[in-house]
């Protein structure tokens, strides 16, 4: 099933890798084939944060050692396998937690200005949104306009960033149980930036050398992230851009037109996209684009951002990130417009091969080789419309080299946690009520969050196999970032895929709300929805008190980046067995991998674990699954169901 040779099993991108071939292109999928992984650095066993290093502290493969032997396998300065393994963990969820909350820093910012009337263009469109995280935070609302209110919100969660001391406010948001959880552990975070500051010092040289304290912090900075900068983002930039509702779309390299000036949006932080989406659609901008012989201008999205302004807008997703080089490899694109994070330095390669402009346009991320047209918040429909004509310029460039493979998939996405609210529940009762019923009657089996990137070293989109053994095992899947375009280029995002896709209990439900059984939540930021979810349905009962009672799991199985780690740490610190895939990054120590595969479990009730393979991984979320319903007293439940769709099959057969 898993096709280890395989580049990809997306047929639009193979297409591509050999176009790339011909053309001399060099990409990403054939640089994974002249540099092998470092197999020293890939478990946790070398350490270079300190100049008497970089140490090596490998056991050979199948090598035994004496305890002798194993005491003098340390680096210079004496630091364990265990030191170095977790210090080298700790530092990736860092920087993923500093990624996310740089974003949600951003966005506060922006929300500031805007309140402030200082960024026109923007404005707040989610009232209803902005009013109830007024009252979680003790903003008075009265008879104040929802600037002023605006203000005070973007004040008080701009210094959340900063805080000393304390505890983040959205840790309130958690069940009780789990917060007084976190506080017995002492994980509860103070300020964001402070815990990754004290991430760095504690994994400085000589500093932190107990893995067990390390591991400690490792959650702390990760709860920073979920329950922090990911949070804060995915709040603030629905309050300005509108919270997603279901939307239909299309997805994969097809979504690109010969006879149209094509610009792609690749990065994280939405707010160039957002504008660019509004000005693209100027009678003044498209007229140019007709007076250099286009026929309009298509834009759409790659990666993060894709999910951004698809859940908002509907704007068509060109592809995940294995895709991004292969979308100029078509010929077809006048621009790509880039931000922070996941931007492959190889663009700017590929880009002199075609007539591609790569454009970078942030202040923290420069590209060598790249056009850089800085995006400004105050200036917004000048900065856009800048970016636009630039790529306009380019159309009449286009060379006769253009081939756009002939695949898209239609999908629906815009499934924020409120949507799904009001979806189940109606407008006038929105509750996670019919959905935990679901649950404890067996209709539905259990919840899994299927998220994260893709990785060459695996092959591309292969892990969507997981998705679909779980649907069809009636587990609801809900998912985030470059996994969700597997499912959707696949097919799954349609609420068709329920009759197709889905285990019979499952498949009921979603033709009775008309949902499909895989549901696109959005970025990655966005997995905070899932927090929001599952915390939802501890608060509607019947399923525990704790999100660690739920029959959920998350997983990330084609994951490749330190954000990916940092959302993992804060899926198991919040309780959920979280599965990961392609590489575990401590199996150079067996201690601490246990730590974090099996003491978790008891200390957090989450724990992480490591498969492969897409369909024994998602048995082991199963299992866990039904381990939950039965500490909850529901698998019996599911076995009548089951006996009753088995009975009705029959009588139907007769
Ligand atoms: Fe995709 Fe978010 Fe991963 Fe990057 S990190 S590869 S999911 S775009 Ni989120
Ligand atoms: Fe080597 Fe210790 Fe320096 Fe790491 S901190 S590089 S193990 S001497």
């Amino acid at each position: 099933m898993v096709e280890k040779e395989k580049k990809s099993i997306d047929q639009a991108t193979i297409e591509m890798i050999e176009k790339a071939a011909q053309d001399g292109a060099r990409v990403v999928f054939k640089r994974a084939e002249t540099i092998r992984p470092c197999p020293i650095g890939a478990i946790g066993n070398c350490c270079s944060i300190c100049n008497m290093g970089p140490c090596r502290v490998m056991l050979p493969k199948g090598k035994k050692e004496t305890a002798e032997e194993r005491r003098k396998r340390v680096g210079v300065c004496g630091a364990t396998p265990e030191t170095i393994a977790a210090r080298n963990f700790v530092r990736m969820i860092a920087a993923g937690t500093a990624s996310h909350g740089d974003h949600g820093r951003e966005v506060t910012n922006i929300f500031l200005a805007v309140a402030k009337g200082e960024a026109p263009g923007y404005e707040i469109k989610d009232e209803q949104k902005l009013l109830q995280l007024a009252l979680d935070l003790g903003v008075k609302i009265g008879d104040r306009s929802n600037n002023e209110i605006a203000v005070d919100i973007g004040e008080i969660l701009l210094s959340e960033f900063g805080k000393q001391e304390g505890e983040l406010l959205f840790l309130k948001r958690a069940p009780l149980k789990r917060q007084e959880l976190w506080r017995q552990l002492g994980v509860a975070p103070r300020g964001i930036d402070r815990e990754v500051v004290e991430a760095m010092h504690r994994t400085h040289m000589g500093t932190d050398q107990d893995y067990h304290s390390l591991l400690r912090h490792g959650v702390k900075i990760a709860l920073a992230d979920g329950w922090g900068g990911s949070m804060i983002a995915t709040e603030l930039q629905d309050i300005l851009f509108g919270t997603p509702s279901p939307v239909a779309s299309q997805i994969n390299l097809g979504v690109l037109k010969e006879d149209e000036v094509n610009i792609i949006i690749h990065g994280h932080e939405p707010y160039l996209a957002e504008i660019l989406a509004v000005v693209s659609q100027d009678p003044e901008i498209i007229e140019y684009a007709k007076s250099k012989g286009a026929k309009g201008i298509n834009l759409g999205g790659m990666c993060c951002t894709a999910n951004e302004i698809l859940m908002r807008h509907g704007i068509p997703t060109v592809g995940n990130f294995l895709q991004q080089e292969l979308a100029i490899v078509t010929g077809a694109v006048e621009a790509i417009v880039v931000d922070v994070q996941c931007i492959m330095q190889g663009l700017a390669d590929t880009a002199n091969c075609y007539h591609t402009k790569l454009i970078t346009t942030d202040r923290r991320a420069h590209i060598e080789g790249a056009t850089h047209m800085e995006f400004d918040e105050h200036k917004a429909i000048e900065s856009a419309k800048a970016i636009l004509r630039a790529a306009i310029d380019n159309f009449p460039n286009r060379g006769e080299n253009v081939r756009i493979p002939d695949y898209k998939t239609d999908l629906i996405a815009g499934f924020s946690h409120e949507t799904i609210n009001y979806l189940l529940g109606g407008v006038f009762r929105a509750s996670y009520r019919p959905l935990n019923d679901n649950i404890i009657n067996g209709r539905i089996r259990g919840v899994a969050g299927v998220v994260g990137c893709n990785n060459p070293r695996i092959t591309h989109d292969v892990q969507l196999e997981m998705v679909k053994e779980l649907i069809k095992n009636d587990v609801l899947v809900l998912q985030t970032g470059c996994m969700a375009m597997a499912s959707a280029k696949a097919g799954l995002m349609v609420p068709e895929a329920a009759v197709e896709y889905a285990g019979e209990g499952l498949a009921s439900v979603c033709e009775a709300v008309g949902i499909p059984p895989v549901l696109h939540m959005g970025a990655c930021i966005d997995n905070t929805r899932i927090l929001m979810a599952a915390t939802a349905m501890v608060k509607d009962g019947g399923l525990g008190d704790d999100i660690s009672d739920l029959p959920v799991a998350g997983a990330a199985p084609e994951w490749m980046s330190e954000k990916a780690i940092a959302i993992g740490q804060y899926f198991v610190g919040s309780g959920v067995l979280t599965v990961f895939g392609v590489n575990w990054p401590t199996v150079g120590s067996k201690k601490v991998t246990d730590f974090l595969f099996k003491d978790f479990e008891e200390m957090y009730g989450g724990m992480w674990a490591f498969e492969i393979d897409p369909i024994k991984a998602a048995h082991l979320m199963i299992a866990h699954i039904d381990k939950k319903r039965k500490a909850l007293g529901i698998d019996k439940a599911r076995e009548r169901v089951l006996y009753d769709m088995a009975m009705r099959r029959e009588l139907e057969a007769v």
